[in-house]
């Protein structure tokens, strides 16, 4: 079984522990401070998925940017790095050059990571850390910490991740080779993230909008051989729209960090019908450390 496969499996164990730590004292925003969160890849799509939650849930102003493209000049109350490797240039660079003014924590599976000399607090999630490169289980073991930390009450979709990993897979991937994910509010976020696990572990075409964007030229993409999987959406019609080009739509409404879950499996199983191991992308490493 590759580790990718067993990382997944483990999510509602971490989870769990995950849950556990937010009852904790951490160094997590507190509710009405403008708060920045940064990241590289699926650490930066979790920060948009948190960003969607905490503002959209009264918390505060939350803005999510790739490190690379913070905003200077802006003025928060607190940064929150998002690192599984802890080891990622443009994350490091960026907490290099802050106003040591700003309280800055980072969240990371390596405890001792370079990240840990550049920021004033670090929450660790050993148990969370992988030996694929592909991340799966860190990015929603983040997510259900900084979830929980908001007040969610998340025992429902452990239980329902429990579920799905019993299932079979909605859709045989390779009946598509083109998938697009659309989301609405946070799982815009998590739409970004589906696409790339596909992209990542099984060199997939693939493609990520909010819902209501769809419409707005992308769609001309779709056909047959597309499978458009709407994670939520403000307009239930979308979903006949895509369906009149003839391509395939899931609909879901399970919790969309559980329906990541199910992505990641067909992420895997798509690689593993392409005779690709999904652990090892091609060009990828599991951070990206520049010179
Ligand atoms: C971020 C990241 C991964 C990506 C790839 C390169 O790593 O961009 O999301 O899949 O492996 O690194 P990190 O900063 O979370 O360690």
């Amino acid at each position: 079984m590759s580790a990718i496969a067993q990382e997944i499996a483990s999510q509602p164990s971490c989870w769990r522990q995950a849950i556990d730590l937010a009852a904790g004292v951490l160094p997590l925003p507190a509710d009405g401070e403008r708060v920045a969160v940064v990241g590289c890849g699926t650490s930066l799509f979790i920060a948009r998925a948190y960003a969607g939650l905490r503002e959209s849930g009264g918390g505060g102003d939350t803005d999510a940017f790739p490190a690379s493209e913070f905003p200077t000049g802006r003025r928060y109350d607190r940064l929150v790095s998002i690192s599984r490797s802890g080891t990622t240039t443009e994350v490091l660079r960026l907490l290099t050059s802050l106003d040591a003014a700003i309280p800055t924590v980072a969240i990371t599976a390596v405890a001792d990571a370079p990240i840990r000399g550049l920021v004033q607090a670090v929450i660790p999630l050993r148990f969370a850390d992988e030996r694929s490169v592909v991340q799966t289980r860190f990015a929603t073991s983040t997510l259900a910490l900084l979830r929980a930390r908001l007040g969610e009450a998340l025992a429902p979709v452990v239980a329902d991740c429990e579920r799905a990993l019993g299932l079979a897979l909605p859709h045989d991937p390779t009946g598509f080779d083109h998938f697009v994910f659309l989301g609405h509010g946070w799982s815009v976020g998590i739409a970004e993230e589906a696409g790339l696990k596909l992209r990542e572990a099984a060199r997939a075409h693939t493609e990520a909008y909010p819902a209501m964007e769809y419409r707005h030229g992308p769609i001309s993409l779709a056909g047959p051989r597309s499978l458009v999987w709407i994670l939520a959406s403000p307009d239930p019609s979308l979903a006949e729209d895509v369906r009149a080009t003839g391509a395939t739509v899931r609909v879901t409404s399970l919790d969309a960090m559980v329906e990541l879950v199910v992505v990641q499996r067909m992420a895997v199983a798509l690689a593993e019908a392409r005779g690709l191991d999904p652990d090892r992308p091609r060009h990828l490493s599991r951070s990206v450390v520049l010179s």
